[in-house]
């Protein structure tokens, strides 16, 4: 059985790539980090008990910005394939914290890099290069489009790229970048742009907000699926060579786009409702992303399966279940906020796993209490209190 190794394990990519390779029959090992609050309420539903007689996901604590638990990890756990997804990933954000972006998103991928190396551990690696790398470059943007970052997050996703691709030619290392432009789902996290747009939606649809501030709605992207983006991702690290590919759907829309769509699908007039607010606005802006994905097609046979429409109707819908349902079953909200509809969209049977015994995370040296049993605690006590404020309550910054 091959066993994985996860960073970002807890973040929307890691989720859909764990139910993928589990429904692939390998162990997933995830790295998690502390926090002070619930971070697993991606990866709970499948979350296997260690007493179980062969669980095949376990969690351990570890950190990109701590080598010696990364170097342990990879030393313990002796995986057959390691994807990097970890990092500060938010771009708007990662003006305000330049150097911890730079540690975790950058220096991150190295600390992986030399631990794989300094263990000997053979292993396959995988770097979440991002789309963002290409700047204002021109688009379709390809494996041969020169790199202009405009951020600081960019800038650091530009070295890890580099250094994975470093470690490949310098000491043969397995090591490949999926240049991935902008994926979405109904688990993406709340201050991007879209999942923003869809919560958004749904929660005026319901009367329970009335506006929704927004910064450039010019800047166009490439939005795809994150499901469909893990599957490429998988299919890189079964290559006979190790090599970068652009993972993208090759259509382009803007932000006002996507308003359109997601507003008009519920018979709303989006321009009703949004309004600039200038803090949104980035200091360097990324204008247009469109990729050109045809490497990954020849030579990966990927092909993307979810189109722009579907995708902002999926979310929406995803968004509009959750709301709908957060004043009488505030649990049954926050799995759909999480997840989105899971039992209705998910082909994965792992994702209709459930857990009867009080689970246990796996430690290389710990016992650790279960994400799961603490969310079911959490959500019994939710229950009993008036509803949390969200994110959308609030003036964010991002
Ligand atoms: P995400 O939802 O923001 O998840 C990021 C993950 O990284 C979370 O699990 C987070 O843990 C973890 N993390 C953050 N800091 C860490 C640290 N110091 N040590 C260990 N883990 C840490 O991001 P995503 O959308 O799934 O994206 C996955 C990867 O692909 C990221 O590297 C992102 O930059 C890259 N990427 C994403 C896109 C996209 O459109 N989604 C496109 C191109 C590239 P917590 O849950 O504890 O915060
Ligand atoms: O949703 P976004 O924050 O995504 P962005 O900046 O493109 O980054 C995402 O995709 C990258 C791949 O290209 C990933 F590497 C990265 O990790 C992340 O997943 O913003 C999309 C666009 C931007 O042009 C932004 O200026 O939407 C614009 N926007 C307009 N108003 C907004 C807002 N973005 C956010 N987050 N919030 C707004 O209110």
């Amino acid at each position: 059985m091959k066993k994985a190794l996860i960073t970002g394990i807890t973040g929307q990519d890691g989720s859909y790539l764990t139910e993928f390779l589990l429904s692939k029959g390998y162990i997933v090992y995830g790295v998690i980090r502390r926090s002070s609050s619930f971070n697993t309420g991606r990866i709970d539903h499948i979350y296997q008990d260690p007493h179980d007689p062969s669980p095949r996901m376990r969690l351990i604590y570890g950190d990109l910005n701590d080598a010696s638990s990364l170097n342990k990890i990879i030393r313990t756990v002796e995986p057959d394939e390691i994807y990097n997804l970890g990092a500060q990933s938010h771009v708007r954000v990662s003006f305000d914290v330049p150097e911890y972006t730079a540690e975790i998103t950058g220096l991150g991928t190295v600390r992986l890099l030399e631990a794989i190396r300094e263990t000997g551990v053979q292993t396959r690696f995988y770097q979440a290069s991002s789309s963002e790398m290409y700047g204002n470059s021109p688009s379709p943007q390809s494996e041969h489009t020169p790199f202009q970052p405009r951020s600081p997050y960019a800038a650091a996703k530009v070295y890890a790229h580099w250094m994975t691709v470093n470690y490949r030619e310098g000491y043969g290392l397995f090591a490949c970048n999926g240049i991935l432009f902008n994926h979405e789902s109904p688990r993406r996290g709340e201050t991007f742009v879209s999942r923003k747009i869809t919560k958004a939606v749904a929660r005026i649809k319901l009367g329970q907000q009335e506006r929704l501030f927004l910064g450039n709605l010019d800047a166009k992207r490439d939005w795809g699926y994150a499901r469909d983006y893990m599957e490429a991702v998988w299919l890189m690290l079964q290559q006979d060579e190790p090599d970068d590919y652009v993972i993208a759907t090759g259509e382009t829309n803007s932000v006002r786009d996507f308003l359109g769509e997601a507003f008009g699908y519920v018979d709303l007039d989006w321009q009703k409702y949004v309004e600039i607010d200038p803090r949104y606005y980035r200091p360097t802006e990324v204008d247009v992303l469109l990729g050109d994905a045809s490497k990954a097609r020849q030579k990966l046979g990927w092909r993307p399966k979810v189109k722009f429409r579907d995708l902002v109707r999926m979310m929406v819908d995803a968004d509009l279940q959750a709301e709908s349902t957060r004043a009488s079953d505030p649990a049954v909200a926050r799995n759909h906020e999480l997840l989105g509809n899971l039992q209705a969209k998910s082909s994965c049977p792992v994702e209709r796993n459930t857990i009867s015994s009080k689970p246990k995370m796996w430690s290389a040296s710990t016992e650790m209490h279960s994400p799961t049993w603490s969310s079911i605690l959490r959500a019994k006590s939710a229950a009993s209190e008036p509803i949390a404020p969200t994110q959308a309550n609030f003036s964010t910054i991002t």
